[in-house]
């Protein structure tokens, strides 16, 4: 039974039961709907207390109905139903009352949770804005400031916090369906107070919405759902109670069915899908209590820190003092610089660093559960500290190794238990980016490789199952990016128009600026060794920039002139000659925003496909988060691989062959046709 009542005396106890997160599916919206009408005609029942079963009270409504025929009953009216009955509804939360899960419980007439429970309305996330009453009923709870806040930014607040914004009226530190029943028995002889519908929005001040506007609209850059979430609050502030009901409605049936929607609920699906390789289904990860980083460099350092927030006591390995010691700065850099922005106070930052021991000597490993590589970027230098690692680990630790571009079958040849070794292939800084590629060998373990996944989520990482190949799933593509940006500027774009159309697109930064930002040596290092390994690698103007010592920001120029102590990117003259130096071979043609970014995303798209026929990705949804979560494609793209679909496959092949014929890509390759044949690439979406 989804919807079930129970009797404590005067007061009803109705539980919701949808697992795994009681979503209000078209079943749930119709058992409370019933039970709110048998409820109000029971005149033994004095008050009602709505309590959910599982791990949470109610998350919001079924985002996987969004894409099909609304089903009543509506959720605005089963909300309303509540907020009329003829007796006080009680929320009673644990877990999260998030979206229409918040809305109902803003329909009770009184809040009570746990303290570890949270509420918010995070439509904003998904494209869309609540659409059950939420922008209306919760300026006049919390105030229009508060309101503001929580609809545009999607952030849900703790019960404690919510406590004192007057969001929850009461904490039940003990059995929440008891407290609740006391609590919902307490209210019973005193007069109630209003309906949310029936009290008025205080006026906020002077100039708050024109603020509150530009405030939004620069955090939301090009996403639709948070201006259109302030304008209902404003709304609800600015006219009365039906209006603004009617206002938020249609905003958000229109914003339902808008692509930014789609690729939003795209991602959403597709980060809870990547956490979950079918094949890991039913393994039990191994434990995971303590952790060792060897190599204190930015990424060791940024390792160590994810590491030390999900709790992890730490060991940090470095080869002499001095290298400890620069390794134990950089983390408490990071752990100082977090304190100074406010993230964390001063006191968590010491209790973070002094859980981190440093020391040269492998032999403190020995107890260690979960070692993980982080040195130089070297076959052989890697191999020796595996070596050591095998030496002085148990034998049930897992060795993980962080290479970008190295094969993990070779760096693991000389363990002796290759089979609890697998790659992890962390972001820069690794304590901030949220993608974590897992890449097993051919003799890592599925056990293993789940409790790889289990290390992702204790990190809080989006992990993503990667094959062997150069460059796992990410930088593959990035390389095909760096290529396709120079052959535009050899058939006549400039940086600073790539760049821009890059943004234009949605990237925080075009490639030029973001080589310029990361430094051009690293790239050439791995050309080099590429080559050296007989691949080809096509960067020629990169290639004459690193020869002129152009190595980015870090030395003064790199595709950009800079002036020193100014990170403003400034046309070079130097760059425009090695360019012109180098474009012999490409027919000049005009080029718009448009099209530099179809010659840049297409081609993206092209590799993803190959990526998927090699079987290097699981599913083009892997892709998509890789880019998004690794190098700041726009979340409400929904990725590259749900880009090309929503933009129609047929259409990607036909520009692919456009820029084949010019010599300016490669042609749309057999997975990519067959996908356009199909109508799509295989989904996750439902
Ligand atoms: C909304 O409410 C609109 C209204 O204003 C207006 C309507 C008229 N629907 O995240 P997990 C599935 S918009 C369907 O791994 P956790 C999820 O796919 C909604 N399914 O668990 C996964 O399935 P599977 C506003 C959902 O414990 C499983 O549940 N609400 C929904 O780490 C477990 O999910 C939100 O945006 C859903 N709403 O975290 C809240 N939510 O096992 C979204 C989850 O098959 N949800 N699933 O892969 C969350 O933030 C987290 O799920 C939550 C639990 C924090 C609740």
């Amino acid at each position: 039974m989804t919807i079930k009542i129970e009797h404590r005396g005067e007061i009803a106890v109705v539980t919701v039961d949808n697992p795994p997160v009681n979503a209000l599916s078209q079943v749930v919206r119709q058992g409370l709907l019933e039970a709110a009408k048998a409820l109000d005609a029971d005149p033994s029942v004095k008050a009602i207390v709505l309590t959910c079963a599982g791990r949470t009270f109610i998350a919001g409504a079924d985002v996987g109905e969004f894409g099909k025929p609304p089903m009543p009953p509506q959720l605005p009216d089963l909300v309303s139903r509540i907020e009329r009955a003829a007796k006080p509804w009680v929320a009673a939360i644990h877990g999260s009352a998030l979206g229409g899960g918040f809305e109902v419980a803003l329909g009770c007439r009184f809040r009570v949770a746990v303290p570890s429970a949270s509420v918010g309305l995070p439509e904003v996330r998904l494209g869309i804005v609540p659409g059950a009453g939420g922008t209306v009923r919760l300026p006049r709870l919390a105030g229009v400031e508060s309101a503001v806040d929580m609809v545009t930014t999607g952030t849900p607040l703790g019960a404690r916090k919510a406590h004192v914004a007057g969001l929850i009226d009461s904490l039940i530190e003990d059995d929440l369906v008891t407290g609740a029943v006391s609590f919902a028995r307490s209210i019973l002889d005193r007069p109630l107070p209003d309906a949310l519908c029936d009290r008025p929005v205080a006026v906020p001040p002077v100039g708050f919405w024109e603020a509150a506007e530009r405030t939004v609209s620069a955090r939301a850059k090009r996403e639709e759902a948070p201006l259109k979430a302030l304008a209902c609050v404003r709304r609800a502030a600015e006219t009365d109670f039906a209006a603004a009901i009617a206002f938020e409605r249609e905003t958000f049936l229109t914003l339902r069915g808008s692509p930014q929607a789609a690729a939003l609920r795209h991602v959403f699906f597709a980060e809870r899908a990547a956490t979950r390789p079918p094949e890991l289904a039913g393994l039990t990860p191994c434990m995971i209590r303590s952790a060792a980083v060897i190599g204190g460099g930015t990424m060791g350092a940024g390792i160590a820190a994810a590491l030390r927030d999900a709790g992890l006591p730490v060991i940090l390995v470095e080869r002499d003092d001095g290298a400890i010691e620069r390794g134990l700065a950089n983390v408490r850099a990071i752990f100082d610089g977090a304190a100074k922005r406010g993230r964390i106070s001063a006191d968590v930052a010491a209790e973070r660093i002094t859980g981190i021991t440093a020391t040269r000597d492998y032999a403190a490993l020995a107890d260690v559960d979960f070692t993980i590589e982080a040195v130089f970027e070297d076959l052989d230098v890697k191999r020796d500290v595996f070596a050591r690692l095998a030496d002085s680990c148990r034998e049930d630790a897992i060795l993980a190794t962080n290479t970008s571009y190295l094969d993990p079958e070779r760096i693991a040849e000389r363990i002796r238990w290759p089979e609890r070794f697998l790659g992890l292939h962390f972001f820069s800084p690794a304590h901030v980016m949220k993608l974590l590629e897992i890449v097993p060998t051919k003799a890592t373990t599925p056990e293993v490789l789940a409790t790889g996944f289990s290390l992702a989520r204790m990190l809080n990482k989006i992990p993503v199952r990667a094959g062997i190949c150069d460059g796992f799933i990410g930088n593959r593509i990035l390389k095909i990016t760096r290529a396709q940006a120079e052959r535009l500027l050899l058939s006549g774009a400039t940086p600073t128009a790539v760049d821009a159309a890059m943004r234009a697109f949605g990237l925080p930064m075009g490639p030029f600026e973001a080589q310029d930002l990361g430094g051009l040596d690293i790239a050439a290092f791995q050309r080099k060794a590429a080559r050296a390994r007989g691949e080809a690698c096509f960067a020629p103007i990169a290639d004459r920039l690193c020869a002129i010592e152009r190595y980015g920001q870090k030395s003064g120029g790199g595709w950009y002139d800079y002036e020193p102590g100014d990170r403003t990117p400034r046309p070079s003259e130097a760059v425009a000659a090695v360019i012109a130096g180098e474009a012999k071979a490409l027919p000049r043609r005009d080029w718009n925003e448009n099209a530099i970014a179809d010659c840049i995303l297409w081609p993206m798209v092209n590799e993803g496909a190959r990526i998927l026929a090699d079987g290097t990705a699981l599913r083009p949804s892997d892709i998509d988060l890789v880019k998004i979560h690794g190098y700041g494609f726009p979340r409400w793209r929904g990725g590259p691989m749900h880009h090309a679909e929503a933009q129609g496959l047929d259409t990607v092949a036909e520009t692919l062959r456009a820029l084949a014929r010019e010599g300016l890509a490669e042609p749309p390759c057999d997975r990519l046709l067959e996908a356009a044949r199909r109508g799509g690439f295989s989904e996750v979406r439902r």
